[in-house]
C-alpha cells in the first residue's frame, strides 16, 4: 500500500521524501494463484518418491500446456535458456544466426554458449519487434537461421520472417520467453516457424518457478529434443544421442499445473493494471504506454512506457526517482545485447546498424504489473510521474 500522497516534486523520495511504499514493487514478482492446490501437488509428488526424471507431473504438465496452446508437442525443460539451446542444436544451427540486440540476454548466449555468431539485425521502432528488411540486409553465406523473438509477448513479424526463411532455405525459430498464452492473427503463440521456445521463470506471467519448453508441430524435432534434454538416453545404458540435463522437476511442473489453471486471473489482473496506467499517464508530455493489440489475446504482463523528447527529464531520471520511491522499475534490455560482453568486444561497431534499436531501448521503462499491483499503486506511480514531468497532481 502506498504511504504518502504526492502533489509536487516535493513530495518526492529523491528530494529527501519518504518513499512511497515501504516494501519494494518488483517487475516480474511472482504470481502465486492457487497456494492450496500448489501445495496438494507437491505432497503427491513427495508421497511419490518421483522427482525428476520425465515424473507424471511433467508429462501432466506438457500435455496441458500442448493443449492449451494448440501444438502437437510440448518438450518441458529446466529453464528458458535451455530450451533456446536445446532447440538450436536438435534444429542443427550453426555458422551465423540472426536474432534482434533488443532481448534478454539469454537469445544471443544460448547461440554464443554453442559456438553460434549472434548476428544483430535492427528492429521496427513501432513494433519493437525484428525488421524484416534489416534481417535480409544481414544474410550472408554462413547464415543459417532467424530467432525472433515476441518481445513484451507482441508477436514478432512471422510471416514476413518465414518468406525470408523459405526463400533462403534457413531454420526459423522463436523465441516465446513473453508470449505465452498470446495470438498471432488469432492463433496461440507456439506452433510457428519449425519451433518457439518458452521461458516459465517465477517472474514470467505463467511461471513453473524455473522452467521453459519447446513447442512444435513436428515429431522428429520433438523427439531429438527429448533425447537431447535427458543425456540422450533412449532407454537404461543406452545412449543413441550426445545430449545435457534439461529436465524439469516435479515440483516446477506442479507449480505450473496450478498456475495454468488461473492464468486466465492473472492476464485478466494484468489487462486491468495495463488499461489504469495507460489511462493515467496518457497526456503526460512526452510519456506513452505501448498497446497491446485489442484483435489479439495478449497476457499484458510487460507495463512498457516509452519516454520520449517532448519529456523535460530523461528516462534514466525517471527511473531513479522510481527507485528512490521503492518502485524497482527496469530498463529492460538495456544496453541491448551488443552493448553487453561478449559481444560489445566482439562486433565493436554492430550499433552502426542497429540505429532504431539504440533509440528506441533507450527511452524505455518497464513498470510493475501482477497480482502485487492494484489501482491504488498504479494511482500512486503516476502521480510520481505527474510529480517529475512537472505537472500538478
Ligand atoms: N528469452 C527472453 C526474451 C527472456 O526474457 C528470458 C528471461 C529468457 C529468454 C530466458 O529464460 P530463463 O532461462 O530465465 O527461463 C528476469 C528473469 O530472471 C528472466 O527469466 C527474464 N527473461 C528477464 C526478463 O527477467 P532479471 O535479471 O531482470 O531478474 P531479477 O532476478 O532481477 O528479477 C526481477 C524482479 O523480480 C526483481 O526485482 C526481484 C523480483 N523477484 C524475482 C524472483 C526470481 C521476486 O520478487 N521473486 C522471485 O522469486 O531477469
Amino acid at each position: 500500500m502506498p504511504t504518502k500522497s504526492i502533489g509536487s516534486k516535493a513530495d518526492l523520495a529523491i528530494n529527501g521524501a519518504p518513499p512511497a511504499f515501504d516494501e519494494p514493487l518488483h517487475v516480474g514478482r511472482p504470481n502465486i494463484t492457487n497456494r492450496d492446490a500448489f501445495m496438494r501437488r507437491v505432497n503427491d509428488v513427495l508421497d511419490s518418491k518421483w522427482l525428476t526424471n520425465n515424473g507424471p507431473m511433467v508429462q501432466e504438465f506438457e500435455q496441458r500446456v500442448a493443449n492449451y496452446l494448440g501444438v502437437k508437442h510440448c518438450v518441458a525443460m529446466c529453464n528458458g535458456t535451455i530450451a533456446l539451446e536445446i532447440a538450436i542444436r536438435a534444429l542443427g544451427l550453426a555458422g551465423e544466426v540472426i536474432v534482434p540486440s533488443w532481448t534478454f540476454i539469454a537469445t544471443a548466449h544460448a547461440l554464443y554458449w554453442q559456438g553460434i555468431t549472434p548476428v544483430f539485425a535492427d528492429i521496427d521502432p513501432d513494433t519493437h519487434n525484428l525488421d524484416p528488411v534489416a534481417v535480409r540486409r544481414m544474410i550472408t553465406p554462413r547464415t543459417t537461421g532467424i530467432i525472433g523473438v515476441h518481445l513484451w509477448g507482441r508477436a514478432a513479424p512471422i510471416d514476413a520472417l518465414q518468406a525470408i526463411a523459405d526463400e533462403h532455405d534457413l531454420k526459423l525459430m522463436f523465441d516465446a520467453a513473453h508470449a505465452f498464452g498470446n495470438t498471432y492473427h488469432g492463433q496461440t503463440i507456439g506452433r510457428f516457424g519449425d519451433c518457439e521456445a518458452f521461458s516459465f521463470h517465477a517472474t514470467k506471467a505463467f511461471h513453473s518457478m524455473e522452467g521453459g519448453a519447446v513447442t512444435t508441430d513436428n515429431d522428429d524435432l520433438a523427439e531429438a529434443m527429448r533425447l537431447m534434454r535427458n543425456f540422450g538416453f533412449a532407454g537404461l545404458d543406452d545412449v543413441i544421442h550426445p545430449g545435457t540435463n534439461g529436465k524439469m522437476t516435479e515440483i516446477c511442473a506442479a507449480m505450473g499445473l496450478s498456475n495454468l489453471c488461473n492464468f486466465d486471473q492473472v492476464r485478466e489482473t494484468n489487462r486491468k493494471n495495463h488499461a489504469a496506467y495507460k489511462q493515467a499517464l496518457t497526456g503526460l508530455p512526452g510519456i506513452s504506454v505501448l498497446d497491446y493489440d485489442p484483435a489479439e489475446r495478449n497476457n499484458y504482463h510487460y507495463v512498457v512506457t516509452q519516454v520520449d523528447e517532448e519529456c523535460p527529464v530523461s528516462r534514466d531520471e525517471i527511473v531513479d526517482t522510481l527507485r528512490a520511491e521503492n518502485i524497482l522499475a527496469r530498463r529492460y534490455f538495456w544496453p541491448c545485447c551488443h552493448g553487453m560482453s561478449p559481444y560489445r568486444d566482439l562486433f565493436p561497431h554492430a550499433g552502426l546498424v542497429l540505429p532504431h534499436t539504440n533509440e528506441t531501448a533507450s527511452r524505455v521503462v518497464i513498470l510493475p504489473n501482477g497480482s502485487a499491483m492494484g489501482e491504488k499503486e498504479v494511482a500512486t506511480i503516476a502521480s510520481i510521474f505527474r510529480a517529475t514531468v512537472g505537472e500538478s497532481t
